[in-house]
C-alpha cells in the first residue's frame, strides 16, 4: 500500500480489518518491520487519538516518530502554483513536502476543510499537493472530506461486537452541534458502510444530504425515530451543510439522542469517533452506559494505523 487516503486504496477489506485484529492480539509481532524507518505526523489542525493512537502504533511496529503542528510551529504555506509570495504566506507546499518526503518514509497530513470554497474542499488540493511533492508513501490523518483511519476502526469495532450470521443494521445519524464541523468524518463512514457487509441507513435534518459519491447505496431518511427502528449500531455524528456549503443548521437540538429515543431499539450500541459535545450531540447516560463503544473505537484507531503502516512498511521494504 503506497497511499491511505480512501476505502478505495484498500484492496482487501477484510483482509485489512483481520490484519488490524491480530495486530491488537500480538501487537508486537512486525516490530522488525520499522527498524530505521521514520513516520513523520504533520498537523495543520488539533488532533488526540489521531496523533497518540498513530504514534503508537508506529511504535509497536518499531518504527521512529516525528510530530509536527504544521499550523503552530511552521512556516504560513502557499498553496497556489505561480503565486507571487508577497504577503502572508511564507513557503511553498511543494518546497515544504519536499523537505519533508527527505527527512522520513511515510508521511501522515491531517488537514482540515476550509468549509469556504466546496469545490477546492472536495478536490483534496492540499492532500494532492502534498502527495505530489513529498514523494512517499502518505496516510490521511483526515482531510477535507475523509478519515479513512477512524473508519477503519469504526468497521473493526462494529465487527467485534457482530458475532451473528445476519447483516448487522447500521445508523448514522445527524447530530446537533455548536460549529460547523467538516463532514469528514461521515462521509468516510457512509463509504466505508456502503462498501461493507451491513444494513446501512442515514439519518439527518433534510438539507443535510452528504455528496452521493460517498452516500450511493445507503438508505437516507429524515425521520430519526423511524431510522433507528431496530438498529443494532448507532453512530452519533454532527457535520455541517453540503448543499449550502459549511453553514451550521440550528435549531435541531430535538436530534441529541438519549436513552428515550433508543428505547425501543434493545441492545443498539452507541459509537461516536470523539471529540463529543456531551449532552448536546449525545446524552450523558449513553456515553457512559453499557451499550457505550466509544472506548473501544478509540482503543481500535491504534490497530487500524498499525495495519496500515504494517502495509505500507511491507511495500517498502519489498
Ligand atoms: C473534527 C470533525 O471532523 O468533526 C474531528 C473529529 C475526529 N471534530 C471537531 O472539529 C470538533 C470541534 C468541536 O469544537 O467540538
Amino acid at each position: 500500500m503506497q497511499y491511505f487516503t480512501s476505502v478505495n486504496d484498500v484492496e482487501n477489506l477484510d483482509a485489512l480489518v483481520a490484519l488490524a485484529r491480530a495486530a491488537k492480539q500480538n501487537p508486537y509481532d512486525a516490530n522488525h518491520l520499522g527498524k530505521n524507518k521514520t513516520l513523520g505526523l504533520i498537523f495543520m489542525n488539533p488532533s488526540l487519538r489521531t496523533r497518540l493512537s498513530t504514534q503508537k502504533a508506529a511504535l509497536n511496529l518499531g518504527m521512529q516518530v516525528m510530530v509536527m503542528n504544521v499550523d503552530k510551529d511552521g512556516w504560513a504555506l502557499e498553496l497556489e502554483d505561480g503565486a507571487v509570495m508577497n504577503g502572508t504566506t511564507v513557503e511553498h507546499i511543494k518546497d515544504a513536502a519536499a523537505a519533508m518526503g527527505q527527512y522520513c518514509d511515510i508521511l501522515g497530513l491531517r488537514a482540515f476543510p476550509l468549509l469556504k470554497n466546496r469545490e477546492q474542499d472536495y478536490s483534496e488540493h492540499l492532500l494532492r499537493k502534498f502527495i505530489a511533492h513529498c514523494k512517499i508513501p502518505v496516510v490521511s490523518l483526515e482531510s477535507a472530506t475523509l478519515h479513512p483511519l477512524q473508519s477503519l476502526a469504526d468497521l473493526i469495532t462494529i465487527r467485534e461486537n457482530w458475532p451473528h450470521a445476519r447483516r448487522p443494521k447500521v445508523v448514522l445519524t445527524w447530530a446537533p452541534h455548536i460549529k460547523a464541523l467538516p463532514q469528514a468524518v461521515p462521509n468516510s463512514f457512509a463509504e466505508w458502510m456502503c462498501r461493507a457487509d451491513v444494513d446501512f441507513t442515514i439519518a439527518h435534518p433534510e438539507g443535510l444530504e452528504l455528496a452521493e459519491q460517498f452516500t450511493a447505496g445507503a438508505r437516507i431518511l429524515h425521520d430519526q425515530h423511524e431510522a433507528l427502528e431496530g438498529a443494532d449500531f448507532i453512530y452519533v455524528k454532527n457535520w455541517s451543510s453540503y448543499r449550502d456549503y459549511g453553514q451550521p443548521y440550528a435549531g435541531a437540538a430535538e436530534w441529541l439522542l438519549n436513552a428515550a429515543k433508543i428505547a425501543h431499539t434493545a441492545d443498539a450500541k452507541i459509537m461516536h469517533c470523539l471529540p463529543v459535545r456531551r449532552n448536546v450531540e449525545l446524552s450523558d447516560e449513553l456515553l457512559d452506559g453499557p451499550q457505550s463503544l466509544i472506548l473501544q473505537q478509540a482503543d481500535n484507531r491504534t490497530y487500524a494505523a498499525q495495519a496500515v503502516l504494517q502495509r505500507m512498511l511491507e511495500a517498502i521494504t519489498k
